[in-house]
């Protein structure tokens, strides 16, 4: 081949005389191909691979991965056209999987400052608007064996009473999943008067005691008081059936005369014995 070359001289300004490429008469490059690029293969792209695109792999799409489609790789840096976003992970904007990053897409994205997110807009689930918060299930529970007590009576509690036995048991079934994370219990039980110095109720949860009520500890013994004490205990979530049926049981620590008046939970539905409450956290949050 033979080429000869425009010589320039600070002094002379020599023609040149361009021989053509005898390859090819359509080759205006030097590669020794028989297209006009001058990449050295036999395609029309500016690459060095055998396909007819532009990239530097060996598919035949135009982006820079190794497969056949025209899909990108999330993760690398290029919005492709099937990503919203690409950053190279997970940003403020951008979710790992090269979605937007939203509240409410199931992904949590810390970055955005996402603590959780359960796909869901819904409030007393333990993560509401991506953010870990205690969540409370709330069981109003009736009394569903009055053995031992009289419903009606002294001041139309339900009143233990001399002689007519000594529990009052409350059964309810928990509807939480079995694998809820329990953070905390509690129990309220309203309670319009306690009499007779010495004398107490003793709570119980599956069996297990976790609180008292004495006289002294009620208000002022009389079927005219119209004050109802919130007797609130916490009893050790171990020993909470989750899903299950719970049962709760008061027991007198006397038969003597006079009563004990068990009333409805302030401010839920009349008939109400206990307020079951239990705290959870989210799986997101755990
Ligand atoms: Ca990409
Ligand atoms: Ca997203
Ligand atoms: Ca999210
Ligand atoms: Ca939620």
């Amino acid at each position: 081949m033979l080429v000869l070359f425009a010589v320039l001289s600070s002094s002379a300004c020599v023609d040149a005389t361009i021989v053509p490429n005898p390859e090819s008469s359509s080759d205006s490059d030097s590669d020794g191909d028989s297209d006009s690029d001058s990449d050295g293969d036999t395609d029309s792209d500016s690459d060095t691979d055998s396909d007819t695109d532009t990239d530097t792999d060996s598919d035949s799409d135009t982006d820079s991965d190794t497969d056949s489609d025209t899909d990108g790789v999330c993760g690398d840096g290029t919005q492709d056209s099937d990503e919203d976003c690409d950053d190279l992970g997970e940003s403020a904007t951008c979710d790992t999987d090269c979605t937007v990053a939203e509240c409410g897409d199931g992904l949590t994205n810390a970055t955005a400052l996402e603590e959780c997110d359960d796909a869901n807009t819904d409030l007393g689930d333990g993560c509401e608007n991506c953010t870990c918060v205690t969540a409370q299930s709330i069981l109003n529970v009736p009394f569903t064996s009055t053995t031992g007590w009289l419903a009606t009576g002294c001041c139309n509690e339900a009143n233990y009473r001399h002689g007519d036995g000594t529990t009052l048991v409350a059964t309810f079934t928990d509807t939480l999943p079995t694998t809820t994370t329990l953070s905390a219990l509690n129990v309220q039980i309203g309670i319009r008067h306690a009499c007779t110095s010495g004398t107490s109720m003793t709570f119980q949860l599956n069996g297990v005691t976790f609180g008292t009520w004495g006289s002294a500890d009620g208000p002022h013994c009389a079927c005219s008081n119209s004050t109802v004490a919130t007797a609130s205990f916490y009893p050790d979530e171990s020993g909470y059936n989750l899903g299950a049926s719970n049962t709760i049981s008061i027991l007198h620590s006397t038969s003597t005369q006079c009563m004990e008046a068990i009333t409805t939970v302030p401010s839920t539905t009349a008939g109400t014995a206990f307020r079951v409450t239990a705290d959870y956290t989210s799986d997101q949050c755990i």
